[in-house]
């Protein structure tokens, strides 16, 4: 074993309440308060990203590592990745969060073969077990990284090559299999490099179609194992590649009718990727619920004037309230949770301060439930909306989508009737009564 890790954080982190100055204490989260009849930790579900905060050293394209994380580049990379399991572990408990995430290749290296590969990851997962027994600590959900090995960098499943297909198949099996193994809630596939650089060289319809049968080979080994999760798919709309096909939920959703998938696929939405497709994190949570497909959350910041993937973690409480607002008028979750998919800036160097960001982030999607809850509660924005839709309610709105009225219908009966009366859409106002939640509700 090794001697602890953060050992400036010698106990679990508690809720103080919103007056403590204590840098050290969650100020929002507390997991045992009950909100709209469910705990605040079975409401949220909380998961930190293993690869995030204990594979990454601080790199990125202009220099090297910064961070403190002695196990990476060791010479036993094999050892070095049992070390960091517990590091992690020391982490997920002190934080006293419920779940964590990982790829295959955060948890496990690669060996001299894919069969040497699998024997590791085994090795490693059989570790793991032991640690979650150990801790009560839960896998959120695994996913297999098919996109940092170079035999990755025409894609996986949308290779022009089928070897790399067969490559990409072999590997999510086995990680499949470890996510089942280890009791994973979900299983993720975030489309890392399935897209194109150029259409110059891409088929794109023949990559559709690999793509869609590759997920469709992931449904049916989920029912050959008997595993119960969700099949996830995390949209993006680029980065690294120039055109990733998952681009958004709409994109996705049109995707998984195509291919037959979309009762047995949702979609776990990451608040960077909303915001880089263009979209608010509110809005594609409520696209994918008016869908059937919501899933999980990757609960992340952008940054206003950056147009790329900065991982920050959430600090708007506005932000996420309206995220999870729309995530409570959807039912909650299921088996999905809300992973901190974030990043330490590269200057954020000390120990501790992995503890600050999550307790930052944790606190943020607390309060931001805590809104949500009590704009639900109060119906306030419900009651403007089914004002607002209120017609469509009545007689001639249920005729309409009933089918019982045409175009020749409706033309005969506008003709014997006056301009229909425009209602204020009082964006202003719900906005105000948003912002009166947040400064107000505790
Ligand atoms: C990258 C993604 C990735 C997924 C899992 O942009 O967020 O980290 O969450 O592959």
């Amino acid at each position: 074993m090794m001697a602890e890790f953060f050992s400036s954080v010698p106990e679990p982190i508690a809720y103080e309440g919103p007056e403590s100055d204590n840098p050290l204490a969650f100020r929002w989260y507390d997991a045992d308060r009950m909100v709209a009849g469910k705990r605040m930790e079975d409401h949220l579900r909380f998961a930190v990203a293993y690869w995030h905060s204990f594979a990454w050293d601080g790199s990125d394209i202009f220099g090297s590592g910064t961070l403190d994380r002695p196990w990476l580049g060791s010479a036993d990379p094999v050892a070095a990745a049992k070390t960091k399991m517990e590091v992690a572990f020391e982490f997920f408990q002190k934080l006293t969060v419920p779940f964590y995430c990982f790829h295959d290749r955060d948890i496990a290296p690669e060996g001299d073969s894919f069969k040497e590969t699998c024997a590791i990851l085994d090795e490693i997962v059989e570790g793991a077990a032991g640690h979650m027994d150990r801790t009560g600590v839960g896998l959120l959900w695994g996913t297999a990284n098919m996109f940092s090995h170079p035999r990755f960098q025409a894609g996986a499943a949308t290779n022009p090559d089928p070897e790399l297909f067969a490559y990409a198949a072999a590997q999510v099996r086995h990680c499949m299999d470890a996510t089942h193994r280890l009791g994973g809630e979900n299983y993720v596939l975030w489309g890392g490099r399935e897209g194109y650089e150029t259409l110059l060289n891409t088929d794109l319809a023949r990559e559709l179609d690999q793509l869609g049968r590759f997920f469709t080979m992931v449904v049916e080994h989920k029912h050959a194992i008997g595993f119960d999760g969700l099949i996830l798919i995390e949209p993006k709309p680029f980065e690294p590649t120039k055109h990733q096909y998952d681009f958004d939920v709409a994109a996705v959703h049109a995707f998984l009718q195509r291919y037959d998938l979309v009762d047995e696929v949702a979609v776990n939405i990451a608040v960077n990727h909303a915001t880089l497709s263009g979209h608010d994190f509110a809005h594609e949570v409520a696209a994918a619920s008016a869908a059937g497909i919501f899933g999980s959350v990757d609960a992340n910041a952008g940054d206003d004037r950056l147009g790329w993937d900065v991982d920050r973690f959430p600090v708007s409480v506005e932000q996420m309230s309206l995220g999870v607002y729309e995530i409570l008028r959807a039912g909650g979750y299921t088996s999905g949770g809300t992973n901190f998919d974030a990043k330490l800036r590269r200057q954020t160097i000390d120990r501790d301060d992995l503890f600050y960001a999550h307790i930052g982030g944790m606190d943020t999607m607390a309060r931001a439930l805590l809104v949500a809850a009590s704009m639900l509660e109060d119906g306030a924005l419900e009651d403007v909306r089914a004002e607002r839709y209120a017609g469509w309610d009545g007689e001639l709105g249920r005729r309409i989508l009933a089918g019982d009225e045409t175009l020749a219908s409706l033309d005969e009966r506008t003709l014997g009737h006056g301009e229909p009366t425009p209602a204020s859409g009082r964006q202003e106002a719900l906005e105000n009564l948003v912002a009166k939640y947040v400064e107000r509700t505790r």
